[in-house]
């Protein structure tokens, strides 16, 4: 039978038609994996690998291996079935040479697991084949190793039998056609990212990544699946309980799993994936988890005493202070809905996630009534804080109106009242604000200075955070409110810019921005508002020419265009209040002639990683991330 099947002929009328499809997807690129940019490209690496994750899903494989080769390809390799050869009953060619060139879903061979079609995901791996320069599929199965390679899509051999197996596997690599892609380079961390988050969602597979570039090798393997992502989300945090509350279970065809755990913190950190896609916009599913916790945290306080009636009933924002979970459910026909397919539409989780953490959650009640009551204890503390930040609002809007306007004393404000074209720019210390007064242009930049350390929101509940001058100062000053009741059309300039020196201060009052920003507006960092300047380090003079350098590497560039260093005076600024304003602006401040990065908040889950381990309890998990990362910030020249 396999023999036959490889011998069909080469090109037929059936043969044409694939070649139009994959035609297809190669004139209209973005149409099936998002965008040709570096997003676009790490697509078809998640692509075939969640190929892979699919044999994990139906309990038959549990290594992958993911290679990163010097040649600019990618191979992933799997301990799989192995994609099936035998001659496809409506095409009459291989199945592989089907599931390379047209399908995803094939009839009988299609994989009984969770679809991860809707949205991006799940085009197919024909999709990736297509845009690859070259594709090459090796197939273990029924003792043969099968091989076939494709250029831009199309075989260019029959599928051949090149030895003997003695296990079963696919690996398939691949290397993306620059004609069809911005960018072939593949980035390391961002695969790593999403390899490590696989192996939490999938508890018990292993997957290797190597990067032959630069020789390294790493393992994802958790055991615990998402308790242990849970627990690492909370690494940095005091948590009220150990283990976090787990549950795994089934309602109708919908796999449903959970693990929570409480911090003391006064943040929620909540993290929902959909057939292992991430859905930062939550959807049903989030909705049932959320509906779940307030009522049965409402109905075990009620009970108990702790609140009575109906009119003290604690809000879902109440006993989600401090809460961090994962959620992870697996759906067979989920529906993505929203302008980025990252929503989920399906009605019926609701209910089936509601019902099955209503049960657990309750029993875990009962079982623990200290931790019940530490809970409850806590979110009652964060019924009244609200209470007593509605008033300090109140407060704040009422004494605004009386002096009339309202703007801060200190912001020195621009001309132009159409937000679109102005800028704030939010400068550290006394000084460098007034040289920036005098070197801005005040028809749409304003200024507003801050003095010492800001108040570490991380730490503090909003009450006590609006009891901080500098903090109210910002947010009277930027228009749109804070925590619930942000409106994003009051926004009053539309570039939010940090200006802060070039030290370890000025980096730790721009965290403390960035953690504000992130936690109490997040809208302004979502919607690409937030940026940070980026002041010289270097000033380099010969006789008349003056040229500025950003970076070291920067400065040696401006000393080799200068013929070396001799007779070159070079200055290294150690702050902002070292520049005269002319200087300050033509380097850091007017468009044309600055550069600004704008801050972008890449995923929750690392965002918030991020945050809390800047800005929590322990210092060590600090200074280990400090080292490892910088603020996600892309570079964006205005
Ligand atoms: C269709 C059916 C079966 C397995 C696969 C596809 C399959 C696809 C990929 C892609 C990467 N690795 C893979 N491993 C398997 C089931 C075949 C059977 O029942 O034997």
């Amino acid at each position: 039978m396999v023999q036959h099947s490889l011998n069909v002929p080469a090109y037929d009328a059936s043969s044409i038609q694939v070649l139009e499809g994959l035609q297809a997807v190669r004139r209209r690129p973005s149409m099936y994996i998002g965008s040709t940019d570096a997003r676009g490209l790490h697509h078809l690496v998640y692509e075939v690998v969640d190929n892979s994750i699919d044999e994990v899903l139906a309990g038959a494989c549990t290594e992958i291996e993911v290679t990163l080769y010097t040649d600019g390809s990618c191979g992933v390799r799997d301990d799989g079935r192995g994609i099936p050869i035998e001659e496809h009953p409506k095409y009459h060619r291989p199945t592989l040479e089907i599931v390379m060139t047209i399908l995803h879903a094939g009839s009988k061979f299609d994989r009984n697991t969770y679809k991860v079609s809707g949205g991006l995901h799940g085009v197919g791996v024909h999709v990736v084949n297509a845009l690859s320069e070259w594709f090459e599929v090796r197939v273990r199965r029924d003792g043969h190793e099968y091989f076939q390679r494709y250029e831009q899509g199309a075989p260019v051999a029959p599928l051949k039998v090149v030895g003997p197996a003695d296990a079963t596997g696919t690996e398939a690599r691949f290397k993306p056609d620059p004609t069809v892609l911005e960018t072939v380079v593949f980035d390391k961390d961002t695969i790593a990212r999403r390899l490590n988050e696989l192996s939490f969602l999938n508890a018990g597979v292993t997957i290797r990544f190597r990067d032959e570039r630069d020789g390294t090798d790493q393992t994802f393997h958790h055991a615990g699946g998402i308790t242990e992502f849970v627990e690492e989300l909370n690494q940095a945090s005091n948590v009220l309980y150990r283990p976090p509350i787990f549950l795994h279970t089934r309602r109708d065809t919908t796999d449903i799993e959970v693990a929570l755990q409480y911090n003391d913190g006064y943040n929620e950190t909540g993290l929902a994936f959909v057939n292992n896609i991430h859905t930062p916009d939550g959807g049903t599913h989030v909705v049932g988890l959320r509906a779940a916790l307030t009522r049965t945290l409402n109905d075990y306080a009620r009970q108990r005493g702790f609140v009575k009636g109906d009119r003290e009933s604690l809000t879902g924002e109440d006993v989600r202070e401090g809460l961090t979970s994962v959620l992870s459910v697996k759906v067979l026909e989920p529906q993505f809905e929203g302008q980025t397919k990252a929503r989920l539409g399906n009605s019926e989780v609701k209910g089936q996630v509601e019902s099955a953490v209503n049960e657990k959650l309750a029993e875990f009640l009962e079982e623990h009534p200290a931790v019940a009551q530490s809970l409850i204890v806590k979110a009652v503390q964060a019924s009244q804080a609200r209470e007593a930040a509605r008033k300090a609002r109140e407060l704040t809007r009422r004494k605004g109106l009386l002096e009339g306007g309202g703007l801060p004393g200190k912001l020195a404000d621009c001309h132009s009242k159409d937000p679109a074209q102005c800028e704030l720019f939010i400068v550290e210390g006394d000084s460098a604000g007034g040289t920036a007064k005098q070197g801005r242009d005040r028809e749409f930049q304003a200024i507003l200075p801050l003095r010492g350390k800001i108040l570490n929101v991380e730490k503090a509940r909003l009450d006590k955070m609006l009891q901080n001058e500098q903090i109210r100062d910002l947010i009277t000053a930027i228009g749109v409110g804070v925590g619930d009741e942000i409106d994003l059309s009051r926004l009053r300039y539309h570039k939010i810019i940090l200006m802060t020196d070039a030290d370890v201060d000025g980096s730790h009052i721009r965290t403390l921005l960035l953690t504000l920003f992130h936690r109490k507006m997040p809208v302004l960092i979502t919607e690409g508002h937030v940026f940070i300047a980026q002041a010289p380090l270097y000033r380099l003079q010969k006789g008349t020419k003056v040229a500025y350098a950003y970076s070291d590497e920067e400065r040696d560039r401006e000393l080799t265009e200068l013929g070396g260093t001799k007779g070159v005076v070079i200055q290294r600024y150690k702050g902002l209040g070292e520049m005269n304003a002319s200087q300050l602006a033509e380097t850091t401040m007017r468009p044309g002639s600055r550069t600004l990065l704008r801050v972008t908040v890449e995923d929750a889950g690392r965002a918030n990683e991020l945050f809390q381990i800047l800005m929590g309890e322990e210092v060590e998990p600090r200074r280990l991330y400090i080292q490892e990362h910088a603020v996600e910030v892309t570079n964006l020249d205005i």
